[in-house]
């Protein structure tokens, strides 16, 4: 049985090569890809994030996690992506203008993506006037926000404003995330739904498109 906390744990050291190391033993030991992801790398990042809020990290060391997490993310994307690949709608996502943070934004674009969306991914600081050209671009169906501040949760309302404003608003579907945002939020706002974490915004996207 592979232990897959020793996966956190080096994702919390911010140790890349051994993040590398045991994804492979964990990939060797076949343990679901899925799996990997969420209870191992995603696991330990969540425990970053934890004691950012506390003081008990600091921003270099949470980079060093993140990139740590992303190289076992990136060993472990082949498998997932390995299956049949229907498009089963386009998505767009990004994160909204003045937010910079994109670790969750591209985890749950990979989500997507492994589980036969196209994700067209517009990176950070996503002005709402982005996102309408990007929507238009892809034949978008879907537009994915992500925040991560109170304060650019705001943008999302914005994001929505201009939606509505350029007639896009009836054609897509909206989903927003980050660790700010409520179902509330998203009612407050108008968005048609909300997840949070990577596994329930696939599985809301699915449910919104249905
Ligand atoms: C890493 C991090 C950073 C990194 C970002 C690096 C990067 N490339 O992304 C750096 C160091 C750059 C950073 C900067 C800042 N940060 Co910061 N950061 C974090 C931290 C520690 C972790 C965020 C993270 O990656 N979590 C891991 C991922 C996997 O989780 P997640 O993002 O929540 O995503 C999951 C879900 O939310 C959901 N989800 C996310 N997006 C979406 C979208 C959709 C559509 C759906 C359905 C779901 C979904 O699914 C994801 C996967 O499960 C958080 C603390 C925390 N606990 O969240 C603070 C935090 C978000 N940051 C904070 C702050 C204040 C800042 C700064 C303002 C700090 C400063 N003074 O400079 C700047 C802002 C820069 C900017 N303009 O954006 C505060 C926000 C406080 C607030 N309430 O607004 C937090 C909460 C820390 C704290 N407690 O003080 N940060």
């Amino acid at each position: 049985m592979f232990d897959l906390s020793l996966l956190g744990k080096a994702v919390i050291e911010g140790d890349n090569e051994e993040v590398k190391a045991l994804t492979e033993q964990a990939i060797n030991a076949n343990v679901d890809p899925l799996v990997i992801i969420n209870e191992g790398l995603i696991g330990g990042m969540n425990i970053v994030g934890q004691r950012f809020k506390v003081n008990d990290m600091f921003v270099p060391e949470v980079l060093m996690s993140a990139r740590a997490m992303n190289s076992g993310i990136e060993l472990v994307k082949p498998l997932l992506a390995g299956g049949e690949m229907t498009n089963k709608g386009t998505v767009i996502i990004g994160t909204v203008k003045g937010d910079l943070h994109d670790i969750g934004k591209s985890l749950v674009a990979m989500m997507l993506e492994c589980s036969g969306f196209k994700v067209v991914d517009l990176g950070t600081d996503v002005s709402p006037e982005e996102f309408v050209a990007g929507i238009k671009d892809n034949n978008g169906q879907v537009v994915a926000l992500s925040a991560l501040l109170t304060t650019t949760m705001l943008a999302m309302k914005s994001t929505i404003e201009v939606l509505q404003e350029s007639g896009l608003r009836e054609k897509v579907v909206v989903m927003i995330g980050g660790a700010p945002i409520t179902q509330d939020f998203a009612d407050q706002i108008g968005a048609d739904g909300y997840a949070g974490d990577a596994a329930a915004a696939v599985e809301l996207v699915t449910k919104l498109l249905n």
